[in-house]
């Protein structure tokens, strides 16, 4: 499998195309109206976009990890907005379902996921965002139901899902092993959505809180083994940072795409930008860390589709491409002001503003981080012990 094949560059210029119709000109709308785009939702669904992590069985398009982040990368290039909406619903609502769900519970979720009905994940609170463990959302079982009590913070599609899965405090246990996962539908009694948050930036996505009220759960939608929710979750972020380290890259490549056309359409009006080496040098830096973020990213993703451990090359990825997303941002700006332009007229502008979540969401840089090096250590230990054996 190489990422340069034609297969995958035709696959891009399918999903170029159809971001470049039907998702481009909302772009700006959205943002400034803080609008969610619900008319985008069967045409991105009846091209497969929202089942993209599901097989054909359940009614999804069956992509490759690889083609799931080519395709999120295209998207975000054009609207970070419709590119966290994708992902999240993909790798956080779906993909969970897909892979820890019964049969039955794949049977009824899934097809409706990937007909575009959007599903949510839920496992930040107000007091448990990187401590994941620290969840105080609690599941109790009364008269074969599982009752839920608590809230989640920053769920994308809160308002827009007509289910989410998410995690609560099945036992006193510490920490992670008392952690459970569910599947709950929108309409069940107690099961709400809060307002929707206004945000910095991505601000055509539906950010909201969840909150559970006595929500009463048939046991049957519990999702896996009791106690195995934190583990779960762990398993859908490694996937979801690929994701995530797309979207960042799509963003850094949009940034990329208005600096250089400013640049070189400057020169018309004597303002030759891109022949000064100030503006030409952060156009190289721009496009050489995006070629190396587009390298980790396709790593992990191919690795996945390998069947291979890739959590940590998942972090490599999200970690480099969000900051490199930020960079991008920056200097993209610093290029238009350097024309003395109106920064705010140009996608540069809300490209820095969508971008920051890729260094917070699904797991912050410092969390990357601590994956990364608790990784190192633990392959340096496994090395002595070999040795001493
Ligand atoms: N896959 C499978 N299992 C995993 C795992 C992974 N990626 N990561 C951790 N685990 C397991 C550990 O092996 C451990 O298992 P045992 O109890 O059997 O030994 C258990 O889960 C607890 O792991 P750990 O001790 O590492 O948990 P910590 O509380 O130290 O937390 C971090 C680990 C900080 C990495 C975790 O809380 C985290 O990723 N936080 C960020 C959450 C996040 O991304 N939130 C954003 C959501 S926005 S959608």
């Amino acid at each position: 499998m190489n990422f340069w094949d034609k297969k995958y560059e035709d696959f891009r210029q399918q999903v170029r195309a159809f971001a470049l119709e039907r998702v481009a000109p909302l772009a700006v709308s959205i943002d400034e109206e803080q609008r969610f785009p619900k008319e985008l939702i069967k045409p991105l669904a009846d091209e497969g976009y929202l089942g993209m992590v599901v097989s054909k069985k359940y009614g999804g398009s069956g992509f490759e990890t690889l083609q799931y982040a080519i395709a999120v990368e295209e998207f975000s290039r054009v609207c970070g907005s419709t590119g966290i909406t994708i992902a999240a619903h993909n790798s956080l609502g779906l993909w969970p379902i897909y892979e820890f769900g019964s049969e039955e519970q794949k049977r009824k979720y899934l097809p409706r996921g990937c007909a575009g009905e959007l599903v949510a994940f839920g496992l930040t609170e107000p007091d448990a965002g990187s401590d994941a463990g620290g969840t105080k959302t609690r599941a109790v079982i009364e008269d074969d139901n599982w009752i839920i009590n608590g809230s989640k913070c920053w769920i994308t599609s809160a308002t827009e899902c007509y289910a989410a899965v998410v995690t609560a405090k099945t036992s006193d246990e510490p920490g992670s092993r008392g952690i459970s996962s569910f599947i709950l539908e929108k309409g069940w009694d107690g099961f709400v959505s809060g307002k929707k948050e206004n945000k910095l930036g991505l601000r055509g996505s539906d950010t909201a809180f969840l909150h559970f009220s006595d929500v009463k759960v048939p046991l049957e939608n519990q999702l896996g083994e009791t106690g195995g929710g934190f583990k779960q979750f762990m398993k859908t972020l490694d996937g979801g940072r690929i994701s995530i380290g797309a979207m960042a890259l799509g963003l850094g490549q949009g940034a990329l795409d208005c600096a250089l056309k400013y640049a070189v359409e400057q020169e018309a009006t004597g303002l030759s930008l891109s022949k000064r080496q100030g503006v030409a040098f952060q156009l190289a830096d721009m496009e050489t860390e995006l070629q190396a973020a587009r390298g980790l990213i396709y790593r992990a993703a191919m690795m996945k589709d390998e069947g291979l451990a890739y959590g940590p090359n998942s972090a490599h990825a999200k970690l480099f491409a969000s900051e490199v997303g930020t960079r991008c941002a920056a200097k993209a700006i610093a290029i238009l002001e350097t024309g003395g332009t109106r920064v705010g007229e140009y996608a540069a502008e809300r490209i820095w503003r969508d971008v920051k979540l890729c260094e917070i969401g699904e797991g912050t840089s410092e969390i990357q981080r601590i994956v990364i090096s608790r990784n190192l250590v633990r392959r340096y230990q496994e090395e002595l012990t070999e040795k001493s054996a």
